[in-house]
C-alpha cells in the first residue's frame, strides 16, 4: 500500500519548503520536522536530530509510513558541524526508524557525492550511478556516508532507502551549470513520489534531475522507479549563456560535476 503519513525532515529548508507545497496533492499527510517548529504550521516538530534523546526521536517517527529525509547542512561547513548535523543526525534518524518499524526512507543525497567526476564531453555517455564516488567537500562526503548508512540499514535491518542524488532543485535554473543539473520542483515531487511508492527498492541510488537537454548523468535507475520527468531546463539556456558564457572545462571551477564546490564551495551560514 502507498505510504500515507510521511515524516518530512528539513521541512523549513529550500527543498522542504517546495515539497511541503507539492506533495500533499499526491495524497500524503506530511508530518513536518525541522530544528524549530514551523511558524503557521501547527503540530510541526522542532527537533535537532543530532542531539535529541532517543524517545523524542522515536515519537517523531512513530506511526509514519515513510520518511523523506531532507534535513541537514546543505552546503560546505566545518567537519565538526557536518559530523553533527549530517552524519550523527542521519544515523539517529535511522536508529529511530529501526526502533519504530518504519520501512522506507527517501534520503536527500547530492550530486556532490560524485562532485569530482569530470563533466562528460559532448557525445560521451552520461555518468552512471555506478561511477566511483568522488566527494568534493565534507558536505559531499557526509552524503556519501548517508548512502552507505542506508545500505547497511537495508542489509542488516531491512529498511529500504532510495538515495536521491539531487542536482539543483530550485524554481528556475540560475547558472549555466544548472542547465545540466536542474531538477524542477514539480519533477522533484514526481521523483520523491516514485521513490516513496515503488516496490522492492532495497537500497537504490538515483540521480535527481529533470529531463534536461544538457543532462550530465544517467536517469535509468530513477526511471526504473516509475519516475517520468516532464521538465527541461533548455528554455532558460539562451539567456543564461548570453549572460555568463558557455561552460569552459579548462577552468577548474567548471571541469567537474560539482562545479565551484570543487574550488570554492559555498559555506553554510554559521
Ligand atoms: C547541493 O547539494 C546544495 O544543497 C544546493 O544548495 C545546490 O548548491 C546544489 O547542490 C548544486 O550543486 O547546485
Amino acid at each position: 500500500p502507498a505510504p500515507r503519513t510521511v515524516l518530512l525532515t528539513g521541512a523549513a529548508g529550500g527543498v522542504g519548503t517546495l515539497m511541503r507545497e507539492l506533495l500533499p496533492s499526491y495524497g500524503y499527510r506530511l508530518r513536518l520536522l525541522d530544528l524549530h517548529p514551523l511558524p503557521d504550521e501547527p503540530g510541526s516538530l522542532g527537533v535537532d536530530l543530532a542531539t535529541a534523546d532517543s524517545e523524542t526521536l522515536r515519537s517523531a517517527v512513530r506511526g509514519a509510513d515513510a520518511i523523506l529525509h531532507l534535513a541537514g547542512i546543505s552546503l560546505e561547513s566545518s567537519f565538526e558541524r557536518i559530523l553533527s548535523a549530517n552524519i550523527r543526525g542521519t544515523h539517529a534518524l535511522y536508529e529511530a526508524a529501526r526502533a519504530e518499524g518504519v520501512r522506507r526512507v527517501v534520503f536527500a543525497s547530492s550530486n556532490h557525492v560524485v562532485g569530482f567526476t569530470p563533466v562528460p564531453e559532448e557525445g560521451a555517455p552520461r555518468v552512471p550511478v555506478t561511477a566511483p564516488r568522488r566527494p568534493d567537500t565534507f558536505y559531499g562526503l557526509s552524503k556519501s556516508f548517508g548512502e552507505d548508512l542506508a545500505q547497511l540499514y537495508w542489509d542488516l535491518h531491512g529498511i529500504e532507502t532510495v538515495s536521491v542524488r539531487i542536482g539543483s532543485c530550485f524554481p528556475e535554473p540560475t547558472s549555466v551549470r544548472m542547465l545540466s543539473m536542474w531538477m524542477s520542483p514539480a519533477d522533484g515531487a514526481r521523483l520523491f513520489h516514485a521513490a516513496l511508492t515503488a516496490g522492492d527498492v532495497g537500497h537504490t541510488v538515483v540521480y535527481g534531475s529533470s529531463a534536461n537537454t544538457r543532462l550530465w548523468w544517467d536517469l535509468t535507475s530513477a526511471r526504473a522507479l516509475g519516475y517520468e520527468p516532464q521538465d527541461d531546463s533548455e528554455p532558460y539556456a539562451a539567456e543564461l549563456i548570453e549572460k555568463h558564457g558557455e561552460l569552459d572545462p579548462s577552468q577548474p571551477d567548471q571541469a567537474h560535476l560539482g562545479g565551484h564546490f570543487c574550488t570554492h564551495p559555498p559555506q553554510w551560514p554559521h
